[in-house]
């Protein structure tokens, strides 16, 4: 029979005292915790746990999607979570939060807590990020992408992931439902726009076959690259800075896919943001910059002093190396370049939107903001198989009709 119960703050006092190690970090008798509730994101229970002497963080699965108890949903997402925080943890250091306990009835994870720091895309709005934060995203996607694929370690490891990961099937489903398809179907309720403003360009979406056929070969990448272990929800809300103290969190949608994905949902996100902030427009378009300079530098880095990790690769000299290295770039550059598209619409017409457009000043400002995500989205879902560089890509960013 399954021990899983839905955990109050009292459980969740009760429990934690039962075990020593979580109990001594917080001090004290378990009485006296105090336990706050910081769910943010769409899908789980979240509390920060304090005690005399620290504090812990403790996600669980609620047996239906947080914001919507009608969507009814397994339990096994925090297990994904904790393999994948396992997985990555050795190769990223303090770029994520460190996983203390793990507990597969309850599906519960406790954590690092980060109760110093604050979620990026608020940050964002405020404007009080530290500029320059995505270097160290650069640097998370290169070191869990480059380590968890063919080239970064023996195969059989990465076979193990394909087929641990494959069973995330519930959170890859929202993941191809919600970001690859429901956002061009015409007659998917879950999708929800500014009527009347927005109708007629989301007719335009959902009715061109053109962009149905980029769209399927962004579906197709997706399902049908598995190059590395990958995030799968790397957006602004999934990532917490303290000054220049970055950090990862919620891997609940990790799978083996194409090492654009992470790059493009990132990306997308930083331009989500600079559609409702005209005046960050500058500052996302550097962080973009710094991001892909950031990832390509460690990436390249890691492949240079691991050349024969991996078994793909191994037999390349130092000039096969740069080749390689030039192609499977202006690759992940196509990938994130499709993905930002993609990400950009359905974060703007589709069921899961970004908080980002109530920075709006008004209805017409949301509606051009609107229009601008979802003018440069197209275009960079039809564009994407050909562009292949940073310069590229901030050429479409910035051209008349992107932003
Ligand atoms: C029902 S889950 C909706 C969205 O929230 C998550 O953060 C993912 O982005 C997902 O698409
Ligand atoms: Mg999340």
């Amino acid at each position: 029979m399954t021990r899983y119960r839905t955990l109050s703050p009292p459980d969740l006092r009760v429990y934690l005292g039962a075990h020593d190690a979580l109990g001594a970090r917080l001090g004290g008798p378990h009485e006296g915790w105090a336990v706050r509730e910081v769910s943010d994101g769409n899908l789980n229970h979240v509390f920060i746990v304090e005690g005399p002497a620290g504090a812990v963080c403790c996600k669980q699965s609620l047996p239906h999607v947080r914001v919507d108890p009608d969507w009814k949903m397994p339990l096994t997402r925090t297990d994904f979570e904790a393999r994948y925080m396992r997985r990555v943890a050795p190769h990223v250091g303090h770029l994520m939060p460190a996983l203390l306990h793990f507990d597969p009835d309850l599906h519960l994870i406790v954590m690092e807590s980060l109760h110093h720091h604050h979620v990026l895309r608020g940050m964002l709005g405020e404007a009080t990020a530290l500029a320059g934060f995505s270097a160290r995203i650069g640097e998370y996607v290169a070191q869990t992408a480059f380590f968890t694929s063919w080239r970064g370690r023996p195969f059989e490891q990465s076979m193990a992931d394909c087929a641990a990961f494959a069973g995330n099937t519930t959170l890859t489903r929202i993941t191809v439902d919600l970001v690859l398809t429901d956002p061009y179907r015409a007659a998917c309720a879950r999708n929800h726009w500014m009527t009347p403003e927005l109708d007629a360009t989301v007719a335009e979406l959902q009715t061109d076959a053109a962009l149905h056929a980029s769209v399927s070969h962004w579906q197709e990448r997706f399902l049908g690259a598995p190059q590395a272990l990958l995030h799968g929800d790397l957006h602004t809300g999934s990532i917490m800075l303290h000054g220049d103290d970055v950090r990862v969190i919620d891997g609940e949608f990790a799978l083996m896919g194409p090492i654009g994905f992470d790059a493009g949902l990132y990306v997308g996100n930083l331009l989500l943001h600079a559609a409702a902030r005209r005046d960050h427009a500058t500052w996302m378009a550097d962080e973009i910059e710094t991001f892909w300079r950031s990832f390509t530098h460690e990436y390249r880095a890691l492949w240079e002093t691991n050349p024969t990790s991996g078994d793909v690769g191994a037999l390349l000299d130092a000039a096969g190396r740069h080749q390689a290295q030039a192609q499977e770039l202006a690759m992940v550059m196509r990938d994130l370049a499709g993905f930002a598209g993609m990400e950009m619409i359905r974060r703007t017409i589709g069921y899961a939107q970004v908080s980002d457009y109530a920075l709006c000043s008004d209805r017409t400002g949301e509606k051009e903001a609107r229009l601008r995500a979802l003018t440069l989205g197209r275009m960079l879902i039809t564009r994407g198989r050909r562009i292949e560089t940073i310069n590229a890509l901030l050429e479409t960013i910035e051209e008349p009709g992107g932003f």
